[in-house]
């Protein structure tokens, strides 16, 4: 079924799923490149239960696991690279992923396996042969969660852990707008099954390397501010990660300290893509300015308030491309 739905109406692509679930001989689940709390969280969360369940399951990604998640239960078993070799997976698990491209995966990897798709962001393109999207969840950890139950399958305190950090990153530590009375809700049922929230906060946001520190004062430096101080702008570059001896992985969550200016709309950040000839964008709203559809403008997607997209080019030319598409977005 090709459509998008709200919680309350995706009851048939639910159903479909739980039934190519329990035909499949062999699953793999996977995220997108580059992964977050929300795809990793999902993938495990996941994996232990229809590992419960009796399925036989694997777990792959182009980008693995980043170090701040590997404490999670499970993330050893996670497969890397572009490549999976496993002739008896005949169903493909798509956790978090807005886009089939975001998989950075080459068609032949999908050939003869059914691709299902969970997500939550506004501008997946349903891309799968079954489509579980539903736009309000906070996380895509979210629908995951109701996908377990609906398969009366249990929770356990490693799935429960997996899915407290879906929710904690996606919700920007229970602060954004999508922090519900039910994602508390939701929260409570998980601690309940055993998540700790303090020991999981400790290695998600206080297990930062001194390499990864030493990234951040120097990208602090590269703050510009445009458009009367609405827009805040970082950047990132290559020579920055030799000379500090980190990588991307460190760069994660940067922006946010340019969102947390006083009087800044939009957040912008810049650092290189998987090739030297392109960029990733990112951008972080807080008030009225849809981040959400200024990159899916620019060819990405995302949600209102936290986006991206990737831009072939040099430096200087996507910077100048992606101030003009913000100046008119602030108007
Ligand atoms: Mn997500």
């Amino acid at each position: 079924m090709k459509t998008k739905n709200t919680a309350l109406n995706h009851a048939d692509d639910i159903a479909e799923l739980c039934a190519a679930i329990q035909a499949a001989s062999g699953i793999l689940l996977t995220t997108h490149c580059s992964p977050d709390g929300d795809g990793i969280g999902s993938q495990l969360a996941l994996f232990h239960a229809l590992q419960a369940g009796g399925k036989s399951v694997f777990m792959h990604n182009r980008d693995g696991v980043p170090r701040i998640y590997r404490f999670l239960d499970g993330s050893a078993k996670v497969g890397k690279g572009a490549e999976f070799k496993a002739s008896d997976v005949d169903l493909i698990i798509s956790l978090d992923a807005g886009s089939k491209s975001r998989l950075g995966f080459a068609n032949a990897f999908f050939t003869g396996r059914k691709l299902a798709v969970i997500d939550h962001h506004a501008s997946n393109d349903c891309f799968g042969d079954i489509n579980l999207i539903d736009v309000s969840a906070c996380a895509t950890g979210a629908i995951v969660y109701d996908l377990i139950g609906r398969l009366a399958l249990p929770v356990s305190a490693a799935a429960a852990s997996a899915l407290y950090v879906t929710l904690l990153t996606d919700t920007s530590s229970f602060r954004n707008e999508n922090t519900t009375a039910e994602v508390h809700e939701m929260a409570v049922a998980l601690i309940r099954a055993g998540a700790e929230p303090w020991p999981i906060a400790r290695e998600v946001y206080e297990s930062r390397s001194q390499a990864g520190f030493q990234l951040q004062a120097l990208c602090m430096q590269t703050l510009e501010l445009q458009n009367e101080g609405r827009s805040a702008w970082l950047y990132i570059n290559e020579q920055m990660y030799r000379e500090t001896g980190s990588d991307g992985e460190d760069s994660e969550g940067l922006i946010d300290l340019a969102r947390g200016l006083a009087g800044v709309e939009i957040a912008v950040f810049m650092r290189p893509g998987d090739d030297t000839s392109s960029w990733k964008v990112t951008f972080r709203g807080k008030y009225a300015a849809d981040v959400g559809a200024l990159a899916v403008s620019l060819g990405g997607g995302g949600h209102r308030y936290a986006s991206g997209c990737t831009i072939v080019g040099d430096f200087a030319s996507i910077r100048s491309k992606v101030e003009q598409a913000v100046s008119k977005l602030l108007g």
